[in-house]
């Protein structure tokens, strides 16, 4: 018995020490050391040896139980060991590697159009303003000298809650609020969305956007509004262009008047060149291609004025400014609008407003 024991202690420490995983290990254990193993076999034998050898191989067994225990201990501390630093390994991440790429995003024309034309008032010293979107008729028509029967209160023209509340139909209203709390000079441009009951089409929109400005102070003149506008004009558009004043009719500005920017089309021109296919190179510039005695055809976008209206302005009728608190006698003031989607489609030089609201990336993110 004492041979079979050396034999199996040297068999099974080969074993150990051949062992390539933890898990083997295991099965080594449960074979040799387990309550249905080799060395509980050995022990029952035992009984058949004569009774004064028992204690002497008891001992023994005893001492090859715990040689084999603590070399499986250290053997499964080293493979232990060896399989995390090969689990780490194959779990290793390269952190220098690039990441997914993501895509930044980029400003709607509309929002790049509008923080230039905010952006030039702000620099003439221009505070931003803004107001409520549903508003009391009192603000979006009394204030503003639009008297009960005028046809832009009319239901076919203007969203009602109710019969004082609407949707504004511009952003007077806010300028309005801004005339009755506050005291001149007052220098103000409102942004923000107002409504009207239009059908959708290239140039309409229930829901659109504007801009108006407003500025009150004593002596203030036509010539303060020319030479705002004509700035206005020149840094959102090009040094070259020139600004055209119509006299017109608004109810809360008197005079009033509609603003024009040469087309940037034909740079005011009203005609463009009708190239000579027969003699035109492709690449050539427009003013060669007129040096080849080409004919020339009217311009679509200004419908051959040479003249785009951009926007409405006025000096602000003193009913209005009495209406609101301010004393006509000693202050006087300009104000303008204009819309936002125009100026975004003229900068742009966009044909349709269905691009500005159909959100298709490919269009959209052309803009910087
Ligand atoms: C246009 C014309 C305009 C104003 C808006 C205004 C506001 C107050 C007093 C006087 Cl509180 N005027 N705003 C004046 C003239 C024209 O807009 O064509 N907008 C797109």
């Amino acid at each position: 018995m004492e041979k079979m024991l050396r034999e199996m202690r040297e068999r099974v420490m080969q074993n150990i020490a051949e062992a390539r995983a933890t898990s083997a290990l295991e099965q080594i254990r449960v074979a040799a050391l387990g309550k249905k193993g080799e060395l509980t076999a050995l022990l029952r034998g035992m009984g058949k040896l004569p009774p004064e050898e028992r204690p002497r191989m008891g001992q023994m067994v005893n001492e090859v139980r715990a040689a084999l225990e603590a070399q499986l201990e250290a053997r499964e501390k080293a493979l232990a060991e060896k399989e995390k630093a090969a689990r780490l390994a194959a779990e290793a991440i390269d952190v220098t590697l690039p990441g997914p790429e993501r895509s930044a995003g980029s400003l709607h024309p509309m929002n790049i159009a509008l923080k230039k034309m905010v952006d030039v008032f702000v620099g003439m010293g221009y505070e931003v303003v803004e107001g409520p979107e549903v508003e009391f008729d009192h603000y979006n028509f009394e204030l503003l000298n639009i008297p009960k029967n005028h046809p832009a209160r009319d239901a076919q023209d203007t969203f009602y809650v109710d019969d004082n509340i609407v949707l504004r139909t511009h952003t007077s209203p806010v300028q309005a609020r801004i005339m009755t709390t506050r005291k001149p000079p007052i220098r103000v441009i409102c942004p923000g969305r107002v409504y009207r009951a239009d059908e959708a089409d290239a140039t309409h929109s229930p829901v659109f956007h504007q801009m108006e400005g407003l500025v009150i102070d004593e002596n203030i003149t036509m010539g303060d509004l020319k030479g705002t506008l004509d700035e206005f004009a020149r840094q959102m558009f090009g040094e070259g262009i020139r600004t055209r004043f119509r006299p017109s009719f608004f109810p809360f500005t008197e005079p009033s008047a509609e603003v024009d920017l040469t087309c940037a089309n034909c740079k005011g021109k009203g005609v463009l060149p009708l190239a000579k296919l027969s003699q035109a190179e492709p690449g050539m510039a427009t003013s060669q291609i007129k040096d080849l005695g080409g004919a020339t055809v009217g311009c679509r976008m200004c419908k051959g004025t040479g003249w785009i209206e951009v926007l409405g302005a006025g000096m602000v009728n003193p009913r209005v400014l009495e209406m609101c608190g301010i004393d006509p006698q000693k202050y006087s003031g300009f104000a303008f609008g204009m819309g936002v989607e125009r100026m975004t489609l003229l900068k742009y030089n966009i044909p349709n407003l269905r691009y500005l609201y159909e959100n298709d990336l490919r269009f959209l993110t052309q803009y910087r």
